[in-house]
């Protein structure tokens, strides 16, 4: 075996990834992450669609696609989120009268840790968890904190080989598998209040139910598996955004004049859509640009993967099949060769002008891209337009913040922003 270790060719080409993308095969399959996968093995659990692999994978993500990410569901979504997007604005504005100065300077990251997991598990759920209350219930943050505790332990696990992991004694394998069993104790009482309450009552109406009552119903898929993946979903849907928006928010600050430009875009497109919050989020391609922007300077995935399935030739390279091919996402994002100019924060630049060919990739690509990408896009867009039509951003010294690696790209240190009225 290998230790601390393994073979990858590593590329940052847009061409190249279109290359790797056409070989990834019919069961495209990423770097396994060992700590995860030993965790469910260790206590006799099933794999979601993040873990799974094969014919397995396939027939989950198939089942799961109509549900999560299909166009056709964005409508549901919509009040679900937006609801949350508002709920957020008014704790904002609370917390603003009681510093007595009708301004707050903070470090937002706990607010949006708390309003991603509120977000996504009104979604899922199709129920409120209470988080942007003052009193809000200890299990709950308990979770947040177990996904952070989860990404963190996850690091210095990554190139060690399972067998050596679990008979380890070790103090993070200690504290990962304390991390899953809190993620995991979480999600299945939420899962468990809906599987209850759906037996009982099982006629639901007419209203959107959420993505785990609609997946119980369709009975496509065994209890264990939705279990599996909806319990992934549910942890994937906390530290990704909330990161996201609070480098938007760092962005935005540090740039007024953008930051008036989008909030102008938001006011027309409020009017010309009449109250349609679908319609809304179609007119507003600076905000849409603003959050790619994001992710093309703060990825959350340092990169992407993929076990090719034929022979390819990459910068007159020949690989061969089964070699580990990683796109090395953040290097990208930040090549002046791919993107003129990369240390500046353009929205604009995805709007119009240069080619957009394969180097939109921050959600992945293809059949195994990220399962929670429309949750995640219209999370976020209601997020901005509902903060940007109440507050101004600013930041009070103009350091540069860097991304540290703890499974995802965090920020280095806390971003303190000052938020006022408008
Ligand atoms: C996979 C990024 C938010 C759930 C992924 C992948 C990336 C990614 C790069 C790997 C894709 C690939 O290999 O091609 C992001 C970013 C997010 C985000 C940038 C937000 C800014 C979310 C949210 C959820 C989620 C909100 C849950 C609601 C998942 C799942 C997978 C995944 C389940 C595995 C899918 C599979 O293997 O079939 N994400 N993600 N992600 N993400 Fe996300
Ligand atoms: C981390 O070298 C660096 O979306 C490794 O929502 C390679 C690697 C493999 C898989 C990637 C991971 C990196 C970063 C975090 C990702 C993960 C796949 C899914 C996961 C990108 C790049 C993430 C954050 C999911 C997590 C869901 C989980 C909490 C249930």
């Amino acid at each position: 075996i290998r230790v601390g270790s393994y073979d990858s060719v590593n590329i940052i080409k847009p061409e190249d990834a279109a290359v790797l993308f056409k070989a990834e095969g019919h069961y495209p399959k990423r770097l396994r992450v060992e700590a995860w996968t030993s965790y469910r093995d260790y206590r006799n659990r099933k794999y979601g669609v993040l873990l799974k692999d094969g014919e397995d994978w396939k027939s989950n993500r198939i089942v799961l696609n109509k549900e999560v990410i299909s166009p056709k569901v964005q409508g549901n979504f919509v009040p679900l989120l937006d609801e949350v997007g508002q709920d957020f604005v008014a704790r904002v504005q609370k917390k603003i009268e009681r510093t007595g100065q009708n301004e707050w300077t903070t470090d937002l990251s706990h607010e949006l840790f708390k309003f991603a997991l509120e977000s996504v598990s009104h979604v899922l759920y199709g129920k409120r968890l209470g988080l942007l209350l003052d009193y809000i219930d200890p299990e709950a943050q308990h979770f947040i904190d177990c996904i952070t505790l989860m990404f963190k332990t996850t690091t210095p696990m990554l190139y060690l080989p399972p067998a050596l992991l679990r008979h380890t004694r070790a103090k993070v394998w200690k504290d990962h598998v304390e991390a899953w069993d809190g993620i995991f104790n979480q999600a299945d009482r939420c899962i468990q209040s809906i599987y209850r309450q759906l037996s009982k009552n099982p006629d639901a109406g007419e209203k959107y139910p959420g993505v785990l009552a609609s997946l119980l119903m369709l009975d496509k898929l065994s209890i264990e598996d939705i279990k599996a993946s909806v319990t992934e979903l549910m942890a994937g849907g906390v530290d990704t955004t909330s990161v996201s928006l609070l480098w938007t928010l760092y962005e935005l600050a540090r740039h007024p004049d953008l930051q008036e430009e989008i909030r102008a875009e938001i006011s027309a497109a409020r009017i010309a859509s009449k109250g349609d919050v679908v319609q809304m989020l179609k007119m507003v391609p600076l905000i849409k640009g603003a959050l790619k922007e994001t992710l093309r300077l703060h990825p959350v995935a340092v990169s992407l993967q993929r076990y090719i399935t034929e022979d390819i030739v990459l910068q007159n390279y020949h690989i061969p099949a089964g070699t580990l091919v990683q796109l090395g996402l953040y290097a990208m994002g930040r090549d002046h060769r791919i993107f003129p100019h990369p240390e500046q924060y353009r929205p604009s630049r995805w709007v119009r002008s240069q080619s957009h060919y394969f180097r939109n990739l921050s959600f992945g690509f293809g059949p195994r891209q990220c399962l929670g990408r429309r949750i995640a896009e219209t999370e976020m867009q209601l997020f901005l337009i509902h903060m940007l039509e109440n507050f101004r951003f600013e930041k009070q010294r103009q350091v540069e913040v860097r991304s540290t690696f703890e499974l995802i790209l965090l920020p280095e240190k806390p971003i303190m922003l000052t938020i006022k009225p408008l």
